[in-house]
C-alpha cells in the first residue's frame, strides 16, 4: 500500500464472525489469552488460560479541544503551529531545499502496523488507520500560561521552526493568546519571575474555579464535543504529600479550600480537569498526581496519565538497555549528559526542578534490569547518572550524550557512546499529540468480560499511554513497563483487539515449515 500523504487513509474492513459493525460502534468478541504462574523453589508451573471478552469502540469520532498549561512555551506554540501548517499543508525554503509540513515522530500519524500477509506480502497500514482516531490537523487549542505573549510572539521566542514558515503562520498564531494562569513562584525556578506577567489572583479555591471556567469556556465558544487539558508547563518541584492535605480526594478538595501551601499549580490544574470531566496529561515529571488526585480521578472515572514526555535520550535508553538486557550482555554503568538552551534548560538549572527531571529520567531502566535475574542480583543495578547543563546559546538545539558500559562474556567489557542532537520540541510535539489522541480514543473503548453484564471503560489510570511517558503512571499495584517494544506492542494489541485480531506474534510459522 502506497501513503503519499499525511492526510490519507486506508479503510480496514475485518472479515469475521467475531466482528460486528453497527452504525456506532465496531463490537468484537476476543479470547484473551495469558498464563498464570506458581512458583514452587525450582519448580515452576504454567497454566494457559483464555478469558473471552467483547471489545466495543465507538465509530463517531468527536471534535477535540486541546487546552495546554504553558501554552506560549515551546512545545504549545510548536505543537500548535505544527497542527496549523499541516493542516493548511504549508511548505517553505531553507538552505537544505524546499520542507514540507508533516508529523514525523508520531506513532499514530507516522508509523505503521503490520496487518498480515496479502498476495504480495506483508501489508502495513498507518497506526491511525486501525480504529476511527482524531485527526491532528482537527484539533482545536486553547490553553494557559503565565507569559502574556501571543503565540506568534511565544513561536518567535522559542526559536524552534524555521523564520520563512513563522512568517507564514505569524497571522494565525498572533491572534492566539494564553489565557492567565496560576502561578505559585515557589514550584518553578526563581529564574521564570520575569516571564510571570499574566497570572490569575484571588484565593487558591477561586483560581481553580476561574480554571473550570475556562475549560466551559473554551468548550461552549469553540464547539468541540471533548476537551482534553495536557501540562506542557515548566518543570515543578515535587510537592510534599502531607498527611490530611493531598493524601485522599476529600482533604485535597478542604486543602484547595484551604489555601493549603503544599498543593501545586499543576495539581490544581489536574483537579479542575477532573472536576470538568475532561481528562488531563502531565508531560513533566513532577508529582501532579498525588494520591487524592488519582482518588478524585478515579471517583468520577475521569482518565489521567503521565509522567513526562519520553522524548530523546530516555527513549533510546528503553530501547538500548532492552536490546542489551534481552540480548543477554549486562549494562553495569549508564552515565547520560544533555545541554539545553531554551526556556526549559533555564528553569532545569535550578537543583530543585532539575530534581523532579532526575528521578524521572532515572527510572527508565529499573523493570528491564528486574526482568533478568540471570544478569542482576535481586537489588543489583547498573549505576545510573543522569547530569543536565543549560547553555543558552544551542536553545533548543539539545545536545545528548551517553556512555553505556555492559559486561560481555569472559570478564569483556562493552562500551558504547552516543552523541544525539536535535530540537527538543519537535521530538515533544508529536507526543502531545499521540498522547491527546490516544486519550480520546481510549474514551471510546468499552470491553465486558463474559459473563458480565456490563461494559468497563479502562483504569482511570491510562497505562497505555506508557509509551510516550518517562515514569508512566499505571495503577497502583500493577507492573510499570518502561521498555520500548513492549509498550508500543500493548498500543497495537490492544487496538487488534478491538478489531478482534489475534496479538501480532512475529512467528510467521508459514514461511517456517516444509
Ligand atoms: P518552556 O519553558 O518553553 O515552556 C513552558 C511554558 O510554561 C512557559 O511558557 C512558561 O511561561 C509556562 N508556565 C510555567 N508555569 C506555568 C503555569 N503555572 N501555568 C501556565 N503556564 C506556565 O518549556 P518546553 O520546552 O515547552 O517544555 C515544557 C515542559 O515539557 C517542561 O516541563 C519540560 O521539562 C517538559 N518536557 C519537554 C520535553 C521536550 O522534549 N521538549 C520532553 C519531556 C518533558
Ligand atoms: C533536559 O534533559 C531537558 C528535558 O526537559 C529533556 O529534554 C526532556 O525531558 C527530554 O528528555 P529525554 O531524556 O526524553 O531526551
Amino acid at each position: 500500500i502506497q501513503i503519499d500523504s499525511a492526510v490519507m487513509s486506508v479503510n480496514i474492513h475485518i472479515n469475521s464472525p467475531n466482528v460486528k459493525y453497527t452504525d456506532s460502534h465496531i463490537e468484537a468478541r476476543y479470547s484473551y489469552q495469558t498464563t498464570s504462574v506458581y512458583q514452587d523453589g525450582d519448580r515452576v508451573t504454567v497454566t494457559p488460560r483464555s478469558t473471552e471478552m467483547t471489545f466495543r469502540t465507538e465509530r463517531r469520532v468527536p471534535r477535540l479541544g486541546v487546552m495546554l498549561v504553558g501554552w506560549g512555551g515551546n512545545n504549545g506554540t510548536t505543537v500548535t503551529a505544527a497542527v496549523q501548517a499541516n493542516k493548511l499543508g504549508l511548505t517553505w525554503r531553507t538552505k537544505n531545499g524546499e520542507k514540507k509540513a508533516n508529523y514525523y515522530g508520531s506513532l499514530l500519524q507516522a508509523s505503521t502496523v503490520c496487518l498480515g500477509s496479502g498476495l504480495e506480502g506483508e501489508v502495513n497500514v498507518p497506526f491511525r488507520d486501525l480504529l476511527p482516531m482524531v485527526h491532528p490537523n482537527d484539533i482545536v487549542f486553547d490553553g494557559w500560561d503565565i507569559s502574556s505573549l501571543d503565540l506568534g510572539r511565544a513561536m518567535e521566542r522559542a526559536q524552534v521552526l524555521d523564520w520563512s514558515l513563522q512568517e507564514q503562520l505569524r497571522p494565525y498564531m498572533s491572534s492566539l493568546k494564553p489565557r492567565p494562569s496560576i502561578y505559585i513562584p515557589e514550584f518553578i525556578a526563581a529564574n521564570q519571575e520575569s516571564r510571570a506577567d499574566n497570572v490569575l489572583t484571588g484565593t487558591m479555591a477561586e483560581q481553580m474555579m476561574r480554571i473550570r471556567a475556562d475549560i466551559r469556556d473554551f468548550r461552549q465558544s469553540s464547539g468541540v464535543d471533548k476537551v482534553i487539558v495536557l501540562w506542557t508547563a515548566n518543570t515543578e518541584r515535587f510537592c510534599d504529600i502531607s498527611p490530611g492535605v493531598s493524601d485522599t480526594a476529600k482533604n485535597l478538595l478542604a486543602g484547595i479550600q484551604a489555601g493549603a501551601a503544599e498543593i501545586s499549580p499543576s495539581t490544581l490544574f489536574a483537579v479542575a480537569s477532573i472536576l470538568e470531566g475532561c481528562a488531563y496529561i502531565n508531560g513533566s515529571p513532577q508529582n501532579t498526581f498525588v494520591p487524592g488526585a488519582v482518588e478524585l480521578a478515579t471517583q468520577r472515572g475521569v482518565f489521567i496519565g503521565g509522567d513526562d514526555f519520553k522524548s530523546g535520550q530516555t527513549k533510546i535508553k528503553s530501547v538500548l538497555v532492552d536490546f542489551l538486557v534481552s540480548a543477554g550482555i549486562k549494562p553495569t554503568s549508564i552515565v547520560s549528559y544533555n545541554h539545553l538552551g531554551n526556556n526549559d534548560g533555564k528553569n532545569l538549572s535550578a537543583p530543585q526542578q532539575f530534581r523532579s527531571k532526575e528521578i524521572s529520567k532515572s527510572n527508565v531502566v529499573d523493570d528491564i534490569v528486574q526482568s533478568n535475574p540471570v544478569l542482576y542480583q535481586p537489588g543489583e543495578k547498573p549505576d545510573h547518572c543522569v547530569v543536565i547543563k543549560y547553555v543558552p546559546y544551542v536553545g533548543d538545539s539539545k545536545r545528548a550524550m551517553d556512555e553505556y558500559t555492559s559486561e560481555i562474556m569472559m570478564g569483556g567489557l562493552n562500551t558504547i557512546a552516543l552523541y544525539n542532537t536535535c530540537e527538543d520540541s519537535l521530538l515533544a510535539s508529536p507526543i502531545i499529540l499521540d498522547l491527546v489522541i490516544l486519550t480520546e480514543l481510549c474514551q471510546r473503548v468499552t470491553v465486558r468480560p463474559q459473563g458480565e453484564d456490563d461494559f468497563q471503560s479502562f483504569h482511570s489510570v491510562l497505562a497505555l499511554l506508557s509509551f510516550l511517558c518517562k515514569a508512566p503512571l499505571v495503577p497502583s499495584g500493577t507492573p510499570v513497563i518502561n521498555a520500548f517494544f513492549r509498550q508500543r506492542a500493548s498500543i497495537e494489541n490492544i487496538m487488534r483487539a478491538c478489531l478482534g485480531l489475534p496479538p501480532q506474534n512475529h512467528m510467521l510459522l508459514e514461511h517456517k515449515l516444509q
